[in-house]
């Protein structure tokens, strides 16, 4: 389907046929450290690409506004069936065309504008749509942040605190650069305490919790939230799921969630979902719930902590000292270097980060002081221990080429040097070996009927 596809594309349009190989290319020759990204496979982006891109079709499978919808009916299903499995989850809805669509469908479907909303601050490793200034989520709610203890885990006596002070209805947990395990039980203890309604945003860990190696909030939170992209190997997006209460009773007393979850998000938030990308994240789904996607996140966290204990040994104040998860949270001060420049120095010899605000950072988003890492895709590539020891010196080197004003020796050999070690472990470790993985469920095979029987 994909290859008749680029061949007419090649001929039709050069000019942008070669923009999208070079960007193959430039992923195949890169090091990317992106801790929001993970590689979505052949299965993914063929699903993505497929016919399904050309149906509208609002509402949900039985219940649609347009006609024509039968096949993706049966895929939006089975895409919904795979997610309650991977996650065991009661109900799920996969039309969230991102993350903060889905965590706006949540909000909204909770609290009515002006409601009170506790989460993690942004600078503590929060997530702009937990209630951000700069985000309408910190324009509809009357946003509350707990933050973090003096070894940068999650203060649970201050959350609790705040929550007898200010009665939130809703409470997140969850975050965009906490390296650390997140106890989802102590915060279900806290939101019930006070009433409140308890959502996880896992988007960062979603692939580690399916994988098992991260305690899952499904049965803890009221609603789960989770992006299809960070660490699910899967299409951009978003799913909402829910476990214990999918049937408790919603803020009107007496709809139950799992329905006002849906109408917040068609027609609250959302009209026509990405029927494409809903057939993606379903072989998505489908790559999950295989043996081999477990033994990649045990990589990726195992790599995550060689990642930490490396940099650490070069003199880097890693955030909490260490991981849990795939993320690596580095604090560049005292140095003077930006997390802005840090993060230019290294994509130019291949390496990719991001540059990230840290506790107590005077510095501002734009710039910051810190650098946030991640081994999704390094391990994806087959990377172990020693690659990342490896990893950490080229950084280390790159780093070392500031001067005392923060400014990069642009002319600096070694940067040279680097960029060539970093091609060579590229070619060491090619994207297509971490791609090669994915298994297809072939119709007429066992585990085929036995998926299809129990739809
Ligand atoms: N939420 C952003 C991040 O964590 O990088 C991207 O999706």
């Amino acid at each position: 389907m994909l290859e008749v596809g680029a061949e007419k594309l090649i001929r039709d349009d050069p000019a942008l046929a070669r923009l999208l190989d070079r960007q193959a290319c430039y992923q195949e020759d890169t090091l990317a450290m992106i801790a929001s990204a993970s590689i979505a496979g052949p299965s993914v982006l063929s699903a993505a690409a497929s016919a399904l891109s050309n149906v509208t079709a609002e509402g949900y499978p039985g219940r649609r506004y347009h006609s024509g919808t039968a096949v993706f009916d049966e895929v939006e299903e089975l895409a919904r069936h795979r997610a309650r499995t991977v996650f065991g989850a009661r109900h799920a809805n996969v039309q969230p065309l991102s993350g903060s669509a889905a965590n706006l469908a949540v909000l909204h479907a909770l609290m009515p504008d002006g409601g009170r909303l506790l989460s993690l601050g942004l600078d503590e490793g929060g997530h702009l749509t937990h209630g951000a200034p700069v985000s309408i989520t910190g324009h509809s709610y009357d946003v509350v942040h707990y933050g973090l203890d003096g070894a940068g885990r999650i203060d649970f006596e201050a959350v609790k605190a705040a929550a007898a002070q200010y009665r939130p209805a809703v409470i997140i947990a969850g975050s965009s650069a906490y390296p650390r395990t997140i106890d989802f039980g102590r915060f279900r203890e806290i939101a019930d305490s006070v009433g409140a309604y308890l959502m996880a945003d896992i988007s960062h860990i979603a692939g580690l919790v399916a994988a098992g190696l991260h305690p899952s909030p499904i049965d803890h939170a009221h609603i789960t939230t989770t992006s299809t992209y960070k660490q699910l190997c899967g299409p951009r997006g978003g799913i909402i799921l829910l476990g214990r209460d999918a049937d408790t009773a919603g803020p009107d007393e007496h709809t139950p969630l799992r329905s006002l979850i849906d109408r917040a998000v068609f027609p609250g938030v959302q009209g026509t979902p990405d029927p494409a990308s809903i057939a993606a994240k379903a072989a998505a789904f489908n790559y999950l719930s295989q043996p081999e996607f477990r033994d990649l996140a045990a990589s990726i966290v195992h790599n995550a902590r060689a990642l930490a204990h490396a940099l650490s040994e070069y003199g880097y104040r890693v955030l909490t000292a260490g991981t849990d998860t795939h993320m690596v949270v580095v604090d560049l001060r005292p140095a003077p270097i930006t997390g802005l420049a840090a993060e230019r120095a290294l994509e130019a010899v291949g390496i990719l980060v991001n540059r990230n605000r840290i506790p107590g950072d005077h510095r501002p988003a734009r710039t910051s002081s810190g650098l946030r890492l991640g081994t999704n895709i390094l391990s994806a590539r087959g990377m172990d221990a020693a690659d990342m020891r490896e990893c950490a010196e080229l950084i280390d080197i790159v780093l070392r080429q500031f001067d005392a004003n923060g400014e990069l020796r642009q002319e600096s050999p070694v940067l040279i040097e680097v960029a060539d070690r970093v091609r060579a472990l590229c070619a060491t470790h090619p994207l297509l070996n971490g791609l090669d993985v994915f298994p297809l469920v072939a119709p007429g095979s066992e585990s085929f009927d036995k998926e299809a029987s129990a739809l």
